[in-house]
Order: structure tokens, then sequence, then C-alpha cells
């Protein structure tokens, strides 16, 4: 198969030295330098497919060995732009994390080589894949683990299309904690089956990095301050263009430590497919939010018939922001003026305390931060801060945008009259304001029995009843 120039590259210099270092026979193992989306990879034998587009990432290119499709995977530890600003010392796979999207057809036979650069041992688990036992990659269970400077290989007959996933298993915590993860998609054999214009996919991951510092703190349980899609925060992820009446599939897989509700906005959708296989038609119903529980997957599916930029983002709202949020104390409501005062005599400076109206206001200031870490609320749109961080992005949908064109169209250009607006003018006064109907409920609160009804507690009415 042949790979894009820019591709290609981008897999020159450091994959010829490794592939010098091991023995032949061997495919080369392209490394990837760009944190952006790179085009799709189409096929160029075999039956055809619409390939997927990973967000801010890539598809890892192979060859053709006899009947068998070779990849090659080398875990490394690898630098990884968060977002520009912010970079992370991370391990992953062929320069980035998360590592490389592999595709393959319904029916292939897939050999992947993995070379372990790493400082400790590793394995790959092929998240949902039937495959035999002992290609299961769980260190200790079904193979021994693959050493620091080791190659193993993993093959198997690919059995059904779908959504998957790869990432250790062994040091799971450690490695998965620091990045170690990559999405697997398999195409139908038959193209017309679940065909789709546009095909997303991403992991949804966590780090617990301290401003300042580079590498994420392993053992954090729950409270991560980045919550990532493929190593990438807001305003770092990569927007979803789409084109008008466009049939769009997004697929994500949750590799953090809890749930992520994605929500998006504008449309409804169907989950079509998750990590155990394609949805049945007849159980499918409308969402506009759909829950990952962690070690799950789940793709859904739209039709762009809506053009506009409509947000897409976890419904956690801690996970919409990043870095330095969990530290920052709640003064909503207090009135600040002493303390500052009190404050700057103190530290002899003028202190400007903050929060007492929301924190809205720190979307907007950017604040001087230390280095190496990102401003909690961030991003602007056309009508100003957009405050957020994390997982949020754009899903950009445009008439006219040609097949695989997804380059940033820019903001959305409204309708005349079709954006909410300031009121200008007089306000409704009161006497104009909607009223309750007359009737039964309305005379009932005249005479403030609904108020009564609610204040009894069921203890009361026993009282009440007694005496
Ligand atoms: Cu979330």
């Amino acid at each position: 198969m042949t790979i894009s120039r820019r591709m290609f590259l981008a897999s020159s210099g450091l994959a010829v030295a490794s592939v010098s270092t091991v023995k032949a026979g061997i495919p080369e193992a392209p490394i990837q330098l760009s944190p952006l989306m790179q085009p799709p990879l189409f096929p160029q034998s075999g039956p055809s497919y619409q390939p997927v587009v990973t967000l801010n990432g890539w598809t890892l290119p192979w060859r053709m060995n006899g009947d068998w499709k070779e990849f090659h995977l080398v875990a490394e530890p690898v630098v990884r732009e968060l977002s520009p600003g912010m970079k992370a010392h991370l391990w992953g796979y062929n320069g980035q994390s998360p590592g490389p999207t592999i595709e393959v057809v319904e029916g292939d036979k897939v050999r992947i080589f993995v070379t372990n650069k790493l400082p400790e041992h590793t394995t790959i688990h092929w998240h949902g894949q039937l495959l035999p036992c002992g290609m299961d990659g769980v260190g200790g269970l079904t193979q021994p683990q693959i050493k620091p400077g080791k190659t193993f290989v993993y093959e198997w007959q690919v059995k059904k299309s779908g959504t998957f996933m790869y990432h250790p298993h062994a040091d799971e915590m450690v490695q998965m904690a620091m990045g170690m993860m990559g999405f697997f998609v398999v195409h139908p054999k038959d193209p017309k089956l679940h065909r789709v214009d546009r095909d997303f996919v991403f992991l949804l991951n966590a780090f617990d990095i301290d401003p300042g510092s580079y590498v994420p703190k392993i053992n954090t349980m729950l409270e991560f301050n980045l919550w990532a899609w493929n190593s990438r925060v807001f305003p770092g992820i990569d927007h979803l263009v789409v084109a008008k009446n466009d049939r769009v599939r997004i697929r994500f897989g949750n590799l953090t430590m809890t749930n992520h509700p994605i929500h998006m906005h504008g449309y409804d959708f169907e989950v079509t497919c998750t990590d155990g296989g394609w949805t049945r038609p007849e159980s499918r119903w409308p969402e506009v939010t759909v829950d990952c529980a962690v070690g799950q997957m789940r793709a859904f599916e739209f039709d762009a018939i809506y053009e506009g930029d409509w947000a897409i983002h976890c419904h956690k709202s801690h996970h919409t922001m990043n870095a330095m949020g969990h530290d920052v104390k709640t003064y909503i409501g207090v009135d600040m003026k002493d303390m500052k005062q009190r404050i700057s005599r103190l530290v002899g400076g003028d202190y400007m305390p903050m929060g007492s109206q929301g924190m809205a206001e720190m979307g907007e200031m950017e604040m001087a931060a230390p280095d190496n870490t990102l401003p909690m609320m961030t991003g602007f749109g056309q009508f100003g801060p957009i405050e957020m961080g994390g997982m949020f992005s754009i899903v950009k949908v445009r008439e006219g945008l040609a097949r695989s064109d997804y380059k940033d169209p820019g903001w959305y250009q409204h309708p005349q009259g079709t954006v909410a607006f300031e009121l200008q003018g007089q306000k409704p006064s009161p006497a104009e304001a909607p009223r309750a109907p007359e009737g039964k409920g309305a005379a009932r609160k005249a005479q403030g029995k609904e108020i009564e009804l609610k204040a009894v507690k069921p203890g009361a009415i026993k009282k009440h009843g007694a005496h």
C-alpha cells in the first residue's frame, strides 16, 4: 500500500533507526510527530471501506506479506502536547499517546509486531477481539511479558467487524495512567454494511499532572485534573468537521477511572455499535447523551442535516475544566472587599480575590500561570470566551464540503435573526407576564391551601390525626 506523503515524511527518521535494530522481516514502524489529525488512510487493496479519522491522531500504515496484514507497534516514552502551552511526558506507541489507530477488515489475517522500548515489561491486550486465548495479551496469564528490548508477535484472523481498542495488560494501572492505549476498528467485509460518510474515533483518558510538572501521578485513583480525548484537552482537541447531509459516526472508548456521559448538541442520535458488536436496529432508541462506563466503547450515528457549530462534551462539568480546579475555594455570595484590603496589606501588593460572583471571570482573564499548565477555563468562540477545558470539542456542520475535507471551516455564519439577542427597549411589565390559568388550583392557592399541604410532613400528619 502507499501512504500519504505527509505520513511518509512524518514516519521517516527515527523509524529507520528502529528498523535497523530489529531483525530483518519485521515491517517498518513509522512514528508520528504531529499531535494533529492526519488524513484518513484509504485502503489500496482488498475490500473498499470509508476509513476512520482519529481526533488528534493517525492510522498505522501496514504492509501485506502474503495474505497477512502486518503492523508494527513500538511501545516507548513519548512527549505529547496536551494542548498548545502544555506538554506531558507519557508512554505511548510510535511517537504519540494514544498509539496509532489500527484499521482492518473482517476476515483479515492480522500479524502485529510489538517492540518494547519502555524501561519495564509490557503486553498488549486486544479489547473486544475474538481470538485464540494465547493472543489475548494478559501478562502472566496468556503469555510471558515482553521484556524491554524484545519484540513479540500477535497473529489471528479477525472474526467480526466493529469498534475495539488495545491497551497493556501488564503493570496496567501505571501504563494506562501514562497514556498507553489505541483504537482498533474492524470494517465490515461488505462495504455497503454500516457505511457512513465520516467516522470519527477517540479514546477517553485522564491524567493527574501538577501545574509546572510533566509526568502524570500514576497512583491517582479519582482526582485527575486533566480529562482528555486522545490525550488532548480543550481547546487542543480537533473539531469534528462534517459536510451537511453526511451520515456521521462518532466512536469512543473509556479507559479512565470513571464514567463519561458524552453529550452532543443540536441532534438526536442512536447508538449503533458497542465493543460487543453492532446493535440490532430494533434495539435502538434516540438519545442526546450516552454514558460510557469504564472499559466500555460506544458508537453513535446521525444524519448531519443541521448546519452549525454544535458543542460535544462530557456532561460531568468537572470534566470540561483543565488543571488547578480542585483547590480553588468557593466564594460565591461572599463579600470579599474587606478580605482584599487585609490580604493586600499583608502581602504588600494588590491582592485580587476571585469568584464572589461565580468563576466566569477566569475564562476571560487567561491569568498568568506556572510553566506547563493550562487555564482552568479557556477557549474563545466568535462571541467571546467559551469557558471550557478538558473533554470538549465542536461538531462543525457545513454545506458543500468535499469528501475527506476535514479542514477547520472557521466559525458558523448564522443566518440573520437566528442568534439569541439582548433585549432592547422596554421590558414587559409584570401585568403582561404569563399567568397561571384561573381554575380549581388557582382558587386553592388564593386560599393558601396549596402552601399548607406542602408544608405538612408525614410525621406531622400522624400527630395531627392523634389529637
Ligand atoms: Cu467525563
